[in-house]
């Protein structure tokens, strides 16, 4: 059995509920340059520009829906520790609300969500399903200075204090659909499997720190996870080699 299992999911696991990745042919930074969308510089370059990007996507996650991944793990974390007396936390860099609707609970926005903005002004961050713009007022303190309620590149994750204690005292980690590009999230499987975790990355091929793992699942997430999900709530454990 395990006492504490740690999930990391990336854009590949929304990717079959029709939310583009980032890095594809058809990825999302192929149409948006990164550092004119995913950057506070870009930011204050052209904030126009990036309220509306974000809220082209708020929009469209508004008709998405959570495909057999997404529930695969809403119910790991529902029946595990019913059963197991275990804890299961899901730590995402996605910014779409899937694993909500999917019903999945105290998920972890480490890269901030889209159904969430920030004020500059006052540091208060709250529920937001419209479409935002720099004239924007916060409903706190009225300034109006808003912005998306994204980690950009060169800001601090989320969390990160409390991910780490529970990278350093999990005995399962799984990642899914994440290419392992992004820093501080693709070390956290070093950091597990530094205290002996059993570390299972899910994808439809080997990610940049596919070597750091005990081993890989690989073939579309909807197929691979409910599957290994399945076995791991009936028998407690996971193959510790395939
Ligand atoms: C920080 C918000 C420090 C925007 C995002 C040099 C070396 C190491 C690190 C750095 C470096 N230079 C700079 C850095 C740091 C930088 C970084 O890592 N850069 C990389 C590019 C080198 N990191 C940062 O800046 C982070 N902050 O380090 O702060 C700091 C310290 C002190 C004080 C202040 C700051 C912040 C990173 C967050 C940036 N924001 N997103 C937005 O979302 O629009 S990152 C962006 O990439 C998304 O959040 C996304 O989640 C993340 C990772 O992408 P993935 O989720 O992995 O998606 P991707 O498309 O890449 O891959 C999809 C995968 O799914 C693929 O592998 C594919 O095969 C698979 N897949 C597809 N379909 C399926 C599937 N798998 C299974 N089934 C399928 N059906």
């Amino acid at each position: 059995m395990f006492n504490h299992i740690v999930i990391l999911t990336g854009a590949g696991i929304s990717a079959e509920s029709g939310i583009p990745v980032f890095r594809s042919e058809t990825g999302l930074w192929e149409q948006e340059r990164v550092e004119d969308v995913a950057t506070y510089e870009g930011f204050s370059r052209d904030p126009v520009k990036v309220h509306n990007f974000y809220n082209k996507m708020r929009q469209s996650i508004k008709t998405k829906v959570p495909n057999p991944a997404h529930l695969a793990l809403a119910r790991l974390q529902k029946e595990y520790p019913q059963k197991y007396g275990a804890t299961v936390d899901l730590v995402t860099q996605n910014i779409d609300d899937l694993h909500e609707k999917a019903g999945s609970t105290d998920i972890i926005h480490m890269h901030g969500e889209l159904n969430s903005i920030l004020c500059e002004h006052c540091g208060k961050r709250y529920p937001y399903f419209e479409d935002s713009t720099p004239k924007s007022e916060c409903k706190h303190c009225h300034h109006q200075s808003l912005r998306p309620d994204i980690v950009w590149f060169g800001e601090m994750p989320y969390q990160m204090e409390r991910i780490e204690k529970l990278l350093y005292r999990c005995d399962l980690f799984i990642a899914i659909g994440t290419s392992g590009v992004v820093y501080p999230a693709a070390g956290f499987c070093q950091v597990a499997s530094s205290v002996g975790a059993l570390c299972v990355e899910f994808n439809l091929e080997p990610s940049a720190v596919g070597s750091s793992f005990n081993y890989g699942l690989y073939g579309k997430a909807s197929v691979t996870l409910p599957q290994f999900v399945d076995e791991l709530i009936e028998k407690g454990t996971a193959k510790q080699s395939v």
